[in-house]
């Protein structure tokens, strides 16, 4: 009779400890702040992407929606678990590379009225982001708290198609998706 109480007891833990080792991993917030969750910290475990985003509009007016070029950086349950986590998206036209300042570049407004300005300065811009990856701001803060990390090149820089535009359509769009 003893042998059969240890022997159930035995298999109820058991169960119990699987079932502990199957609870799929969550973010945790304490007041109100995300913490580093350790299951999510390890980057070398994050799944990476290199991916083009088909949109919505037209901006080169090429008559086909525009791509937009994003990498995106997630903690593999996402994957291996099936785990839906919100992400941190980012679009910016600077990932690809700003001329900085040089003289000329500016319009100069100190010459006389209807006389040809002065020639402008176009400096040649080289792209510092590395494929596959366009930047890694954020990804190191929040990735280990279960978020996902998108960035994008705004339209009409780097890789994306398109062309820039201020205050235009596209501007709310990553809000959007
Ligand atoms: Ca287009």
């Amino acid at each position: 009779m003893i042998k059969k109480h240890i022997a159930f007891f035995w298999i109820v833990s058991l169960i119990t400890s699987l079932s502990l080792a199957q609870e799929k991993v969550k973010p945790i917030f304490k007041d109100g702040e995300a913490q580093i969750v350790p299951e999510f910290e390890d980057g070398s475990k994050w799944i990476r992407h290199d991916l083009w985003v088909e949109t919505e509009f037209d901006t080169d007016g090429d008559g086909k929606p525009d791509r937009m070029h994003v990498d995106v950086t997630r903690p593999m349950q996402t994957e291996t678990e099936g785990l839906k986590l919100p992400i941190i998206y980012e679009s910016s036209p600077y990932y690809a590379g700003t001329a900085g300042f040089a003289e000329g570049i500016f319009w100069d407004v100190n010459h006389e009225l209807g006389e040809a300005p002065k020639e402008r300065v176009h400096p040649e811009v080289v792209r510092r982001g590395e494929r596959p990856i366009i930047s890694n701001s954020q990804i190191e803060t929040w990735v280990p708290r279960g978020y996902i990390v998108v960035h994008s090149s705004s339209p009409g820089t780097g890789p994306s198609d398109g062309s820039p535009t201020v205050g235009g359509i596209t501007n709310p769009w990553p809000q959007k998706q």
